[in-house]
């Protein structure tokens, strides 16, 4: 297998922690989705990364469908079996990839041109993450895992989603979220991923 990815993309991370984790055999090729002669739309026709190459020709792209493959890949899922914790890894999941989609458009947002910002709109994708942050310190009881004894998918998403915070919209979360701040510096320590920083970015504890 090969995924194709850039080194600071989150969508990408996802999957890249992922493999590190469960060790699958699969190559990390870095391809950028932007310029125009980027080879990604031949192989995912939205032009996004990640796109994972499961065999010669065969292509699966969004970062929630590669991540469910790599999960049963190997018949050793980071999912929960039992139905609560199945669907409260869910939900994590879905805090996460939220946190990561705000964050990405206010990245956006602020790469274009100073006249043609929109303070309303970074306004709006902040808010998402301030509310999203809360909401998850309030559901946390606390301790070195979101759900259940074990390192899940719901630590991964929401882990790469607030090391992406720190990475591209650094602000003090963790000291109105003080039980994922714990959490969080716990499960940035896995080598998964410390071997999948976004180059440039020195982790924040
Ligand atoms: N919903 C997609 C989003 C992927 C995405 O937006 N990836 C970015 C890199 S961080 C990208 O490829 N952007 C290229 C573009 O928007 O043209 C997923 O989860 O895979």
């Amino acid at each position: 297998m090969k995924l194709y990815g850039s080194p600071a993309s989150p969508y990408a991370r996802k999957a890249r922690v992922l493999i590190k984790e469960k060790n699958l055999p699969c190559e990390f090729v870095v391809e950028d989705p932007w310029p125009a002669d980027s080879p990604i739309p031949s192989r995912n026709p939205l032009g996004k990364v990640p796109v994972l190459e499961i065999e010669s020709g065969s292509y699966l792209f969004e970062s929630a469908q590669v991540v469910h493959y790599l999960d049963n890949v190997d018949g050793k899922s980071l999912t929960p079996k039992d139905a609560a914790g199945y669907w409260q890894a869910q939900w994590w999941q879905a805090l996460g990839n939220g946190i990561i989609d705000a964050v990405i458009a206010r990245v956006l947002e602020s790469r274009r041109p100073p006249e043609k910002q929109m303070p309303e709109k970074m306004a709006r994708e902040e808010a998402r993450v301030h509310r999203a942050v809360n909401v998850g310190e309030n559901a946390f009881k606390g301790g070195d895992f979101l759900v259940g004894s074990r390192f899940t998918l719901a630590d991964l998403v929401l882990g790469v989603a607030l090391q992406y915070t720190d990475f591209r919209y650094p602000h003090d979360w963790r000291s109105r979220a003080p039980k994922l701040a714990r959490w969080h510096a716990g499960i940035t320590k896995r080598r998964s991923f410390e071997e999948t920083l976004p180059p440039g970015f020195t982790p924040i504890q």
